[in-house]
């Protein structure tokens, strides 16, 4: 990819706990030609966007909901997608549940390139929600339940010749994430999310759910002179309401392009690279202005503490 390009954001309306791979995979595919048909070289889709958002649900067995998790990537039902993207020339960012051979759990993504190449795999660490279940809500939030915390870190990849870090959902909610990525030169920051509306123990205004989204991306693509586009999964799915909003942010913060719908809908963005150039050389020239001696508490501490006491006399 050069460094301007156009960049697709794909948001998948609702996914039913009914509605199969196969039936997925064709959306994702119509989705896919739909941003080739707007010059679009690269798609993102959402976080775990090949089945309906099962950490909703609570089983006793947890091993009950293994159908919702892919055992090799890519594998039959997806093949498809591989296929029709490398046809294209299109690459894409796919997040999707995990089964490792060796049994473990992750919220995972993929960065795939233009000739169908894997190039890089995250697996979520931000695990939001509960682990136990939760009585009287509407819905459970069980991804720490259901997934390990990601065993990978933040990884920064190369893909068609750019640097491209990746997130899941809760991660864009905190600021190291984008942070760790810039440190590692990322020009583009990709991310999927599911964000139901009623997250037990989540209060905020409905509007606020929205802003809050919003917020977190543009923060992020400010703070750390990065490209960030998000995609959400959206709509209703078996009762539950997902917030749209996928969107795609400029180092300014600005959001460039966003989804009105809360359904299968694409974005694009014309996205040009060295737009980070200005921000980079001036306001966020990390080598010249950081100064971590000073930001130890941030890896030290977990949670909030008493205040570390300072001698001014
Ligand atoms: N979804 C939500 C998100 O961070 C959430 C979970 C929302 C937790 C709001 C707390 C508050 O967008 C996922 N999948 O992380």
């Amino acid at each position: 990819m050069q460094r301007a390009f156009n960049l697709a954001v794909a948001q998948v309306g609702g996914i039913q706990p009914g509605e199969d791979r196969k039936a997925v995979v064709a959306r994702l595919i119509s989705l896919l030609e739909a941003s080739h048909r707007r010059g679009a070289s690269f798609v993102v889709y959402p976080e775990l966007t090949l089945t309906t958002f099962f950490p909703r649900y609570w089983r006793d067995d947890c091993s009950a909901l293994d159908s919702y998790f892919e055992r090799e990537m890519p594998n039959a039902e997806v093949q498809p997608l591989f296929d029709r993207a490398k046809a294209l020339g299109v690459g894409f960012y796919l997040g999707y549940a995990e089964l490792t051979p060796d049994g473990r759990h992750f919220n995972t993504s993929i960065l795939v390139d233009s000739t169908g190449a894997i190039r890089g795999k995250y697996r979520k660490v931000h695990l939001p929600g509960h682990a136990d279940r939760v009585e009287d809500v509407p819905a459970q939030h069980l991804e720490k339940r259901y997934f390990e915390v990601g065993d990978l870190g933040f990884g920064v990849f190369e893909v068609d010749g750019i640097r491209v870090g990746m997130c899941l959902c809760n991660d864009r909610r905190w600021p190291e994430v984008y942070r760790v990525l810039a440190l590692q030169g990322a020009d583009l920051v990709v991310l999927g999310y599911n964000t139901p509306m009623e997250v037990p123990g989540w209060r905020e205004e409905p509007h606020a759910k929205m802003e809050t989204h919003l917020l977190s991306l543009r923060a992020g693509a400010y703070q750390n002179a990065v490209w960030v586009a998000a995609a959400g999964k959206s709509g209703d799915e078996d009762g539950a309401h997902l917030i749209g909003g996928s969107a795609v942010v400029a180092p300014s913060g600005e959001i460039v392009a966003r989804a009105r719908s809360e359904g299968d809908e694409v974005v694009v963005a014309d996205v040009d690279l060295d737009l980070s150039e200005p921000y980079r050389q001036s306001v966020f020239n990390f080598a010249a202005h950081r100064r971590p001696e000073n930001y130890s508490l941030i890896v030290d501490r977990v949670g909030r503490g008493d205040p570390v006491p300072v001698d001014f006399s």
